[in-house]
């Protein structure tokens, strides 16, 4: 088994304290580290099918998530670029309701390594919270929210609408698994990024860097 296999298989079975010092291992094999996150996404997407499919339960996946995050701690230093200008403030969380946060946590990983500073606000974030971060930060130039269960995105829609009846002019980016282009536009956000890789670029865009 390759060591890029032996990363996806232990976020998979949960085995959280293994994953660091295979994610070590796959990087001196050679193994770039985009693949090896890649390589965790696609153990998250085996994890949610089992789920689907009544293989598995909410402590399995609570599991899986913890394990994939430890992965991440490793990595998150190699994808991180060095970055001397700042692009200005970026406040970030999971909407109302939402407790998904390894999502967030990798756009925020993007967002860092492209310029802004990022405000985490964490998960299940109320539409009114997102509106004090911006209050009480300085040089706010964007927000980006995630929602990750159809249930929440109500939660996005109110989130969106709260931040710009406080803010009309402050650029909004949404984005996680059932958001589409289609729901940003018809709830009023700014710009929509499919994954992590893509928001950095969406999110430089808007506020026209
Ligand atoms: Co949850 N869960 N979960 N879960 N969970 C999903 C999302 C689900 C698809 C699983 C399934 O049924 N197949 C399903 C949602 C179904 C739906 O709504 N249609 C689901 C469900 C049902 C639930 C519960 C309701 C289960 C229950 O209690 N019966 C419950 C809800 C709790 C709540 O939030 N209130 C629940 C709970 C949990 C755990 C807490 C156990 C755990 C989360 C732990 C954590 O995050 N710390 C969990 C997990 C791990 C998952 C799966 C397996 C993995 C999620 C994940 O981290 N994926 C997930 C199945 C799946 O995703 N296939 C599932 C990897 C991650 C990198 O992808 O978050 O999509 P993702 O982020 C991507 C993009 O979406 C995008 O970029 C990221 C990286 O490229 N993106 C953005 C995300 N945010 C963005 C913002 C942007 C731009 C892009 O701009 C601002």
């Amino acid at each position: 088994m390759s060591k890029i296999e032996e990363v996806k298989v232990l976020v998979e079975t949960g085995k959280s304290k293994k994953v660091a010092a295979a994610v070590h291992e796959a990087l001196d094999a050679g193994d770039k580290a985009q693949d090896i996150l890649d390589a965790m996404i696609a153990s998250m997407g085996v994890v949610g099918d089992k789920f689907s499919s009544g293989e598995i339960f909410v402590p399995e996946m609570l599991i899986a998530a913890k394990a994939m995050a430890k992965g991440v701690e490793v990595l998150k230093p190699i994808m991180a670029g060095d970055v001397s200008n700042s692009l200005g403030t970026c406040i970030m969380g999971t909407v109302a309701g939402d407790l998904h946060d390894i999502g967030k946590n990798l756009v925020i990983m993007m967002l860092e390594s492209s310029g802004f500073d990022m405000v985490d606000l964490g998960v299940d974030v109320p539409a009114e919270k997102f509106v004090e971060a911006i209050k009480e930060n300085n040089n706010v130039v964007l927000v980006a929210c995630s929602g990750l269960l159809t249930t929440t995105m109500p939660a996005l829609k109110e989130a969106v609408q709260t931040i710009k009846a406080a803010y009309p002019d402050m650029k909004v980016i949404v984005g996680g698994a059932p958001v589409t282009q289609e729901y940003a536009d018809e709830i009023g956000a700014d710009g929509y990024a499919p994954d992590a890789g893509s928001s950095a670029a969406k999110a430089k865009e808007l506020i026209g860097a």
